[in-house]
Formats: C-alpha cells, sequence, structure tokens
C-alpha cells in the first residue's frame, strides 16, 4: 500500500500548490479587469455628455450644467463630472466633489492645452483619484473642459475565497486522477505481477518437464522472455546437479556439459576455447521481410554445437546464409544461440568464386568422395585447389586474429575443409596448441594418392599437434598415407609424426551425441508428447510397423539401397503390405553439385517406383519427406519407430545412429546398422548389415520386426549404455586434454 499511499501524497502537494499559484493569478487579473471596465464606462459616459455640456456652455447655462454634474454619478463607477473655463476656471461640479480643489486637475489642463482628450491622476486631500478629461470646442475655438471623475475601485476579490474555490476544484480532480491511477495500478500492474510471480513460483517449484505457460501480459514481455530463458537455464542446471549427485552416489564419472565446462576452464586455465569449420552452428537466412535463425543440418553442427554451448568461446565458420551479414557486428561477430547467448559466432566471408572452388569443388567433389569408399570419382581441378588454398588463408587470418592477446592458445580445427590451416597457423603463432578432427574417413594410401595435392594436404595437416579420426583404422591409414607419401619419421608405438622437429599425435576421439541431454532440451514438455497411435494417424500411416531412415541427401548414405531391402522384404513378405512403412526424412545437401542433384532425382524415383510396383488404395511403402527437419521435428520418429536403418556405403561415425539409441529411453526399437560405419565398431548390438547385400539387409528388417521385445530391451540397453558414456562432452573432454597436454617444445625450428 506503501505506493498507494506515495501516489496520493505527491498528488494531493502538486495539485495545492497548482490551487495557490492559480488562485494568486485569478486575483491579480479580476482586479486589473475591473479597473479597466471602470475607466472604459467613464470614457463612454464623458463621450455621451459631450454634446449637452457644450451646448449648455455655449448658452452659459450655469444652472444647467449644475443640474446635470448632479444627475451624473455616484454610481457605475462615476463619481460626479465638473466643467472648466476655457482658462481652467471652474463653471460647474458635481456637489460630491466639493472636497475636491477647484484648481483644474492635470488631466484638464492637458486636454485643454492639447485640444484632445486626456486621462490621469488628481491628487485629493487624503487620496487619489482618476479623472478622463475631453476638451469642448466649437468651430475650432476652445469652450473649456469636461472632466470625469472616476468613482472609487471597488475592492478586488479576495485572495482567501478565490484560493479556497480553486483548492476544492483541484482536490476533485486530484481525488478521481487518485482513483483511476489506483485502479490502473490494481488492474494493470499490480493484478499483472501477482500472476507473473505466481508462473514464476511455479517454474521454481515445479516439475521442469511441466512448464507453466507464461501470463500473456504484453508489458512484461522482455521481462517474460528472460525469465523463460533463467528457467530453462535453472532446469538444465538442477539436472546437471542431479545427475552429478547420482553418478557420485553411483562412484562413476560421466561426462556432462558442466564437467566438461569445469574440464575446459581447468585445462586451458581460463583461455577461451577456438573452434573452426566451414560450416557454422547457426545461420541467418531472409524468409521474405523476416531474418530467420536456422541451425544447418550435418554431424559436425550436431556434435560441437552442446560443446561450445557448454565451455563458451569462440567458433569460426564461413557465414553462407543470405543474412548472415545483416546480424553480425563490426568484426563479424554474433553471439549464439540467439535467446541463450553462450558462445561467439565470427563469420568468414568467402566469396561465390571461392565457395564454389573451395567449398563445392576440391572439397566436396574432390576430398569427399576420395575418402569415402562409395564408388564416386573424385574430381580434382587446378582452379578449386586455388581457391582452396586462398579459403584456407582466410580462414587463417580470422583465426589468427581471435588469438591476439592470447597466450598459447588452443584451437580445435574441424575437417577436411581446412586441410592446410593447422600448418598456416602454426607458422604464424608456434605457441598455439592446434587440434585438427576429421570427421570423414581416412582411405588407404593407394586410395589417397590418386589426389594431386595428397602432399601438401598431409604437409598442412602435420602442422596440428594432435590429429583426430572416429576409429584406430583410420588413424592406421593416415599414418600409413603419410610414411608412404612424404619424409617423416613414423612411430608407431606412440602413434605420432615426427616431422622438421614437430611432432604429431595421431588418434582415435569416436564422436557422439549428447546423451541424453539433445533430446530433453528439444523436447522438454514430454507430457504433450503425442502417442504412437495419434503420431502414425498423423503421418497418415495406417500400418502396424514403422521403419525410419534420417539423412542428409548424401550417396555415401546407402539410402538407394536401403529403399531396394524394404522392396525385398516385401517382395519375401507379402503379408507385410500394407503394415510396413518406411520413412525417410531426407536433407537435401550440396545440390549445386550435378552428382547431389542426380542423387536426389534418383531416390525420389526409386521411391516412386517402388510405391508404384506396391501401391494398394491407402497404403505406400516408402514415404519422403525431402527436406531439412529441426531435431524437435526428428525426435517422434525416433522415438515410435520399431527400425531405423543406417545403411552408409561409409561413414566416418554417423551420428543418427547414436540420436536413434539416445532417443530411445523406452528400451524399444531396433537399430539396423552398416559395418561400414564407424558407429558400428562401438554398437556392436545393433543388427550389423552390409548395405550392398540387398538379401541380408532384407533379412535384417525381418529379424527387426520378429525380434522380442525382451531381446529389443537387452540390445537397447547395452547401446544406451555405450553412448551415454561415450557421450560427445567425453570426446570433447578428451579432445582437449591431449591438446592441452601437448610438449609446445617439441616445436623446433621448422627448418631443422
Ligand atoms: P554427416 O555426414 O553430416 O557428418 P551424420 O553423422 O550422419 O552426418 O549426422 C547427420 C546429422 O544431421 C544428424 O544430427 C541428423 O539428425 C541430422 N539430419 C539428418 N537428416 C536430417 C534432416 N532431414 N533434417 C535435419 N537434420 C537432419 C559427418 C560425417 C559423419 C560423422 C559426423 C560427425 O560424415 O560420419 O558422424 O560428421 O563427425
Amino acid at each position: 500500500m506503501r505506493i498507494t499511499r506515495r501516489i496520493v501524497v505527491s498528488l494531493a502537494i502538486v495539485a495545492i500548490a497548482l490551487a495557490s499559484l492559480g488562485a494568486f493569478f485569478q486575483v491579480s487579473r479580476d482586479g486589473r479587469a475591473q479597473e479597466e471596465a471602470f475607466a472604459r464606462r467613464a470614457r463612454l459616459l464623458a463621450d455621451g455628455l459631450e454634446g449637452v455640456v457644450l451646448e449648455l456652455v455655449e448658452r452659459g447655462d450655469r444652472k444647467g450644467l449644475d443640474r446635470l454634474a448632479e444627475a451624473v454619478g455616484d454610481g457605475g463607477g462615476v463619481a460626479g463630472l465638473a466643467v472648466y473655463g476655457p482658462k481652467g476656471e471652474l463653471i460647474s461640479r458635481s456637489s460630491r466633489l466639493q472636497a475636491a480643489p477647484s484648481s483644474p486637475p492635470d488631466p484638464v489642463r492637458q486636454a485643454l492645452r492639447n485640444g484632445s482628450p486626456a486621462r490621469g491622476s488628481a491628487g485629493l486631500k487624503d487620496r487619489s483619484i482618476q479623472v478622463d478629461a475631453l476638451p469642448l470646442t466649437i468651430h475650432g475655438e476652445p469652450l473649456g473642459a469636461l472632466a470625469v471623475v472616476h468613482g472609487p475601485t471597488p475592492a478586488p476579490p479576495r485572495l482567501g475565497s478565490a484560493w479556497r474555490r480553486a483548492f476544492l476544484m483541484a482536490l476533485a480532480q486530484t481525488a478521481l486522477i487518485v482513483l483511476v491511477t489506483i485502479l490502473v495500478l490494481r488492474f494493470s500492474i499490480a493484478g499483472p505481477i501477482a500472476q507473473m510471480a505466481l508462473w514464476m513460483k511455479q517454474l521454481r517449484t515445479g516439475e521442469p518437464a511441466l512448464r507453466p505457460a507464461p501470463p500473456n501480459v504484453h508489458l512484461f514481455s522482455p521481462l517474460t522472455r528472460e525469465v523463460e530463458t533463467f528457467s530453462r537455464q535453472l532446469a538444465r542446471a538442477r539436472a546437471a546437479v542431479e545427475e552429478e549427485a547420482r553418478l557420485r552416489q553411483a562412484g562413476e564419472a560421466r561426462w556432462t556439459p558442466d564437467r566438461l565446462a569445469e574440464h575446459v576452464r581447468h585445462r586451458l586455465q581460463g583461455r577461451p576455447l577456438l573452434v573452426v569449420s566451414n560450416r557454422e552452428p547457426y545461420m541467418h537466412v531472409r524468409r521474405g521481410r523476416s531474418v530467420e535463425c536456422i541451425v544447418p543440418a550435418g554431424g559436425l553442427v550436431t556434435a560441437l554445437d552442446p560443446i561450445m554451448r557448454a565451455s563458451g568461446g569462440t567458433w569460426i565458420a564461413h557465414g553462407a546464409g543470405d543474412a548472415d551479414w545483416q546480424v553480425v557486428d563490426r568484426e563479424n561477430r554474433i553471439r549464439v544461440p540467439a535467446d541463450d547467448p553462450l558462445y561467439t559466432l565470427r563469420r568468414v566471408a568467402l566469396t561465390k568464386e571461392e565457395e564454389d572452388g573451395y567449398y563445392y569443388g576440391l572439397a566436396n567433389e574432390g576430398l569427399w568422395p576420395l575418402c569415402h569408399i562409395a564408388h564416386t570419382r573424385p574430381v580434382f581441378r587446378p582452379e578449386d585447389w586455388a581457391h582452396y588454398e586462398k579459403a584456407n588463408q582466410k580462414f587463417a587470418d580470422a583465426a589468427a586474429k581471435e588469438m591476439e592477446g592470447l597466450q598459447e592458445p588452443c584451437i580445435l580445427i574441424q575437417d577436411y575443409h581446412l586441410a592446410l590451416l593447422p600448418e598456416l597457423l602454426k607458422q604464424r603463432r608456434p605457441d598455439a596448441r592446434i587440434a585438427i578432427f576429421w570427421h570423414i574417413p581416412w582411405p588407404n594410401p593407394e586410395a589417397f594418392g590418386v589426389c594431386p595435392w595428397r602432399r601438401e594436404l598431409l604437409q598442412g595437416m602435420l602442422g596440428a599437434d594432435l590429429i583426430g579420426f572416429h576409429t584406430q583404422v583410420h588413424c592406421n591409414n593416415f599414418l600409413d598415407t603419410v610414411d608412404r607419401t612424404l619424409e617423416s619419421r613414423v612411430d608407431w608405438e606412440r602413434f605420432e609424426v615426427r616431422r622438421s622437429g614437430h611432432a604429431t599425435a595421431v588418434h582415435p576421439y569416436p564422436i557422439s551425441v549428447a546423451f541424453p541431454e539433445t533430446f530433453q532440451d528439444v523436447a522438454p514438455d514430454r507430457a504433450s508428447e503425442t502417442d504412437r497411435e495419434t503420431f502414425l494417424k498423423e503421418m497418415g500411416i495406417t500400418g502396424r510397423y514403422l521403419g525410419i531412415g534420417v539423412d542428409r541427401m548424401d550417396y555415401t548414405k546407402g539410402v538407394l539401397e536401403r529403399f531396394r531391402s524394404i522392396e525385398r522384404f516385401l517382395e519375401i513378405h507379402p503379408t507385410f503390405r500394407g503394415e510396413l512403412t518406411f520413412v525417410q526424412l531426407g536433407a537435401p545437401s550440396r545440390t549445386h553439385i550435378k552428382r547431389y542433384h542426380d542423387f536426389l532425382a534418383e531416390v525420389e524415383s526409386e521411391a516412386e517406383r517402388i510405391n508404384w510396383k506396391f501401391q494398394a488404395r491407402d497404403w505406400k511403402p516408402i514415404v519422403f519427406l525431402k527436406r531439412h527437419h529441426s531435431h524437435r521435428e526428428i525426435l517422434p520418429f525416433y522415438r515410435h519407430a520399431d527400425f531405423c536403418m543406417v545403411t552408409s556405403l561409409h561413414d566416418g561415425m554417423n551420428l543418427v545412429a547414436k540420436e536413434f539409441v539416445a532417443s530411445r529411453d523406452d528400451g524399444a526399437g531396433v537399430l539396423i546398422l552398416s559395418r561400414f560405419t564407424g558407429a558400428s565398431r562401438e554398437l556392436r548390438d545393433a543388427l550389423i548389415v552390409n548395405p550392398y547385400d540387398i538379401e541380408e539387409m532384407a533379412g535384417a528388417i525381418d529379424s527387426a520386426l520378429q525380434m522380442s521385445r525382451e531381446d529389443q530391451a537387452t540390445r537397447m540397453a547395452r547401446m544406451r549404455e555405450t553412448v551415454r558414456e561415450h557421450n560427445i562432452y567425453r570426446w570433447a573432454g578428451n579432445l582437449i586434454e591431449a591438446l592441452s597436454q601437448v610438449r609446445l617444445d617439441q616445436v623446433v625450428a621448422r627448418s631443422e
């Protein structure tokens, strides 16, 4: 109530002050107006009497003048009148003016002298009076003057009563304003604040999974946004604390975002972590007139974003969105994610030609097929190589800028787009600890040997202190390739390459997902999750069984083989026609490249062919959803599927397999997994298949659909344990640990 009292008192003080000022001005204005009215009346009287007086004076009718003087005055603001001769001698005057001296007052003298009306004051014995004098002339000859003497001015209105009136008026207005203010306060501020407080209390005390909806109060929307972010962080922190407590109790040491953050802080001694990749984690694109922020599909972003969220730092990447440059600051930086900024994204600008040559050309038409054994010939063009070198140089410039002022900075370079970057940076900053992680497979030396710039690529990579692959096989292939291509010493016991006095360690770091946070984070409202029946109905799926595939549309992912295995399964098991639907979520990728463009068309026509072959009235075996889906959209597919097919012809790791496992906290569902993925080394309870063997894959689908619930649960529990233990935070923790232990004194003169 204190605020109400404060409002009432302040308004009352203002009202009293205004009433006093108003009364003062009112009184002085009324006094002036009264005086002016008196003067006007006297002047009018003088003008009106002029003719009569003139006539009486001309006739010398003294009695007539006296009668007239007696008749006028004492009322209406006129005290009386007097008539003077041409020399100022008094001829007649009202008897009420007997006290006045008979000599003409100053205004009369002026009127006689100037022949024009005059006004002024004249002294009586005890006071001064106002006189209006009018000259009396006939044919230009002065006959005298007429003086109208003003009556006493009535007393001006009294200040006290005027003040009282104004105060009462102000008081009434104040009371009205106070009433309205209190009502507005009550309903527009106090009410919503109480609502907000209740909402915040629910957030604080309630189940994080059951987050109440925020009150719909426009005035507080900035506050609501902040509180929502805060409550998310609180929920996460609470979950982390509970997890930590649980782990401590179980005597385990599982990796969590908080543990990673602590680890990074400790290992990097407060220095920010720098990450460089081609692909950016958040891309700004134009949608009509507005700008939308999207998360590009791809394993690298899926893996690294949670790490950067946990550890903070700067991520340097190519700004590929058409609205990217609209939202950055002068240093091309932006804090991300927008709703809860946790790290900095620094964008690197590339020209269209550079992007064509470096990204689409050398990286994706050259190195990608070179490293994946998937029967697509790599294309090597010298102009693409020139752009690749130039783009790497641009990334080096940006990274060097971010390293300014940092001692022994730690930098994690990502993938095959940036193979030259480690050496470029090491030359500039020998004190930097540099790692490069290669997200795709490394082929054997013969396969890699066809690359015209194999020496330059290896040399660039060996500028790093640490090189990471997903599996030991890829490490071995790499060391073999170095051994056969460059003059260097490969230490097979320590898995190290020594060259020009610099040592590079080569180790496997199997990448993973943020088990279990990814999916709880994107879909915390489990309560509102649709059940399987509703979900299938919404999807228009009439059958009983659901199989899924989730991929970037890439020819290495074995999507065609997957479709053919569905076809084969339905040929062998006709009873499943109308019962099994396979949904393929496919994010179009690198479609500027002809091979990808053709591949997408091929996938579509293959789905059509198979659908046409089996199609019944309201069922088709393959549903191809060709677009980018958010993780929130993908989640129900993972959770309701009977089986998930990951059938890559060759894949560094494959995170879809791990995401599927991480999402199945119901312990159901079967993973069919290609033996040519890195993931197949860890997820041994999946049904491991050779994607080139269509019969075998059809058999795996059959096994998946026949598998008992117990068998599914046992396998899923083991796979979940593996992913839980070897999550993305462990991957990052191990990588950063190894990088922080690099001995920089091993870096001696490169000319050695
Ligand atoms: P990719 O070949 O891109 O990555 P993969 O590991 O299969 O990837 O991960 C794909 C990611 O994209 C997953 O997070 C998945 O959810 C997402 N995704 C797939 N389809 C999508 C769709 N339709 N819409 C939206 N998102 C979709 C490379 C290597 C992999 C390696 C990763 C990480 O080729 O072998 O596992 O890097 O190192």
